[in-house]
């Protein structure tokens, strides 16, 4: 089931495009005009401008509505009522200052349930989380060492690569997936924040530490960060966990970089859609062949659908930051068997294969697209040259954002500069991971097309 969450040992993040709204407005200066890019990214209250940090502007945004020399505008800028009492005031401002200067608040934050969730500011003590793809976020963002515990059994911790993840032998197992919750141990070990998927703590579990720290007996709090770090819920995807986890532990410097990098991605791709007509919507089917190579059977394969307002898994959530939109709809799964008839009745534009094959070479990419396309030689993506092999580590995990420029550039020829988008793929794999790019485009990791055959 959680196929998509044993991500190797890439780390780092991808994203929601978010409409951006482009705000300008008159400086108390006058005359400059300051244009505010509103990102929804960083979804924690007290991010008053909504744009990708927590900062002096907030502040200054806030005094400006205070003053009366603008009025809230609530549906841009939700984020602006720190204290989340329904009004602008002084508190706000106040708070603001609180969280800048790193001093004891409650911090709100809009959570994977579009309801408004809390923390207990800033968060300094031990975490748990779920698993690899949380410590490689950790290690980005600069709170690794703060890892005391993860979801997974005693024996999967063991096995834990101690040169990847240092320390993390040591770790204590607080749950493993389809495991009962050890509540005591969490409590034990001094855990003050629980953060993972939606499979580590369901609502059972949440009211299990809502109704602890309720008792005299808990003299402390542990606090359930109803975040992502592997899937995108209700249009909340890791990307806004990284950025509200920067902010959380103090780490908003250690996260500028990522911040700065999937700021750039998602201003050239809106860019890109704003400025050309011929940066069309295009229907996909993303297709998952797992470790098989390229298929899941003779007869049948599996397709990841994205679908707005669900829990999705992590490669439509980064693929639907294109302007792409699922072939085949389905109400109830995000993951469904799908057959060939299914593919020539929905006629998808673009076909992704999705592997998770690790030990391969680029030429061995090549070879598997080659046999893979055979099964679709009637669609239309065939004959219009799309169809992509892809690593579910690159376009799958936290990883996503980087490639899709490059992917861009393959299925809107001339629009997008592959080479741009090749090298920002390097710069994420250099910048965010251990990963060595000097021989980037004869590794797995390089997407293959119909026109790369
Ligand atoms: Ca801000
Ligand atoms: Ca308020």
């Amino acid at each position: 089931m959680d196929k998509k969450i044993m991500i190797a040992a890439v780390a780092v993040v991808a994203i929601v495009i978010v409409a951006a709204v482009a705000v300008v407005f008159m400086n108390n200066d006058g005359g400059n005009e300051e244009t505010e890019r509103v990102t929804n990214n960083l979804i924690v209250y007290g991010n008053a401008n909504n744009d990708n940090k927590l900062d002096s502007k907030d502040v200054d945004f806030l005094k400006k509505i205070v003053n009366g020399d603008m009025t809230w505008d609530k549906a841009t800028y939700p984020y602006a009522d720190a204290n989340v009492d329904g009004k602008i005031t002084q508190a706000d401002i106040d708070l603001v200052n609180k969280f800048i200067k790193g001093e004891s608040a409650i911090m709100y934050y809009k959570d994977w349930n579009l309801g408004i969730s809390s923390v207990h500011f800033p968060i300094t003590g031990k975490i748990s989380v779920s698993r690899e793809v949380a410590f490689d976020i950790a290690m980005i963002g600069g709170w690794y060492d703060q890892i005391a515990g993860c979801q997974k059994t005693p024996d999967e911790i063991a096995k834990l690569d101690e040169t990847a993840y240092p320390g993390s032998h040591k770790f204590i197992s607080l749950r493993a997936e389809s495991v009962a919750y050890e509540f005591d141990p969490v409590i034990a070990s001094g855990v003050t924040l629980i953060a993972g998927d939606p499979y580590s703590f369901d609502d059972a579990v949440i009211n299990q530490f809502a109704n602890y720290n309720k008792t005299a007996a808990a003299g402390k709090t542990v606090d359930c960060l109803l975040l992502p770090h592997s899937r995108e819920i209700n249009g909340i995807s890791w990307i806004q966990t990284i950025f509200a986890l920067g902010v959380m532990t103090l780490n908003q410097d250690n996260t500028s970089d990522y911040v700065d990098y999937v700021d750039k991605i998602q201003s050239k791709l809106e860019d890109a859609v704003k400025n050309s007509a011929n940066v069309k919507e295009k229907s996909y089917i993303c297709l998952y062949a797992g470790s098989s190579v390229y298929k899941v059977s003779d007869t049948e394969f599996a397709a990841d659908i994205y679908k707005a307002g669900a829990e999705n898994y992590g490669d439509v959530t980064n693929l639907n930051m294109l302007p792409l939109t699922s072939a085949i709809k389905n109400p109830i799964d995000t993951y469904i068997p799908v057959t060939i008839d299914d593919i020539l009745t929905a006629q998808p534009d673009v076909i992704f294969i999705e592997h998770t094959v690790t030990n391969a070479t680029h030429q061995d990419a090549i070879n598997n697209l080659k046999n893979a396309i055979k099964a679709f030689e009637n669609t239309k993506a065939y004959k219009n040259n799309q169809i992509y092999y892809v690593a579910y580590d690159l376009v799958g995990s936290t990883a996503g954002v980087s490639s899709l420029l490059y992917l861009a550039s393959q299925i809107w020829e001339g629009e997008f500069d592959a080479q741009d988008g090749i090298d920002n793929m390097k710069d994420y794999y250099n910048t965010f991971t251990k990963v060595d790019t000097s021989n980037f485009e004869n590794t797995y990791f390089m997407p293959v097309g119909m026109k790369d055959l």
